[in-house]
């Protein structure tokens, strides 16, 4: 498999993708385009008509869209078991991941992900405390329903969905209670998410539109 990804500091949409390919041992290939660089729209178009990233390249299949690579590995590879078991919390687990999927915009216009930066109580808008507060209520519900230590007791496809949000949580320095926070640095520290922040920050390219505080 090869994944077609963004600079890692900014791509949240990459990291959804890439994070279960890593945390569950996949081999895969990856080819990092520096977004918004002379010549990334053609380098992604030739993988993806949508011309966005991630795109997963799997023989002759071209998958984009992230919580559709996220589809994608758990059909293929029923056995590492990506989303619960229980078809009640897989509907649940797919709720919460549409969700971020589609929602969330506010969070995500004024709170970009930006993994080198710091930017605490920045960008805390009424839209985005909304954003924040239900965030928070359904990490709160998954956490309390599974056990823990991950949203739906192992790690899924949701907890990749919601990984930016926790690097967000970090940069823009968000207050949570024990429960959350616990859950945030136990993300943190994955060692895929470690592998990709290191990475993060070894990156130079600073891109305007996704740096609204500098
Ligand atoms: N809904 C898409 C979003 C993909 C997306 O917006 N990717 C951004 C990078 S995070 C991108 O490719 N931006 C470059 C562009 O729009 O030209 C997904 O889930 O994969």
């Amino acid at each position: 498999m090869r994944l077609i990804i963004g600079n890692k500091n900014y791509s949240s949409w990459s990291l959804r993708a890439w994070l279960p390919l890593r945390h569950f041992g996949l081999a895969f290939e990856e080819e990092r385009v520096a977004l918004f660089e002379p010549g990334y729209k053609e380098r992604i178009l030739k993988y993806s008509p949508a011309g966005k990233v991630p795109v997963l390249i799997d023989g002759e299949a071209a998958i984009w869209e992230s919580l559709a690579i996220g589809e994608y590995l758990a059909e293929t590879l029923p056995e590492l078991e990506m989303w619960p078991l229980p078809a009640a919390e897989r509907a649940l687990a797919r709720s919460i991941s549409a969700e971020m999927h589609a929602g969330f915009a506010q969070l995500r216009t004024h709170m970009p992900m930006n993994i080198r930066a710091s930017h605490p109580g920045k960008g805390r808008t009424p839209g985005v405390e909304a954003d924040i507060a239900r965030v928070c209520a359904l990490w709160e519900q998954c956490l309390i329903g599974s056990g823990g230590p991950f949203l739906f007791g192992n790690f899924t496809i949701a907890d990749a969905m919601y990984a930016p949000v926790v690097s967000r949580f970090i940069t823009y320095a968000v207050d949570l209670d024990a429960r959350l926070s616990e859950y945030v640095d136990r993300i943190w520290n994955l060692s895929a998410m470690r592998e990709w922040r290191a990475a993060a920050l070894a990156e130079t390219e600073f891109i305007d539109e996704a740096e609204p505080y500098r």
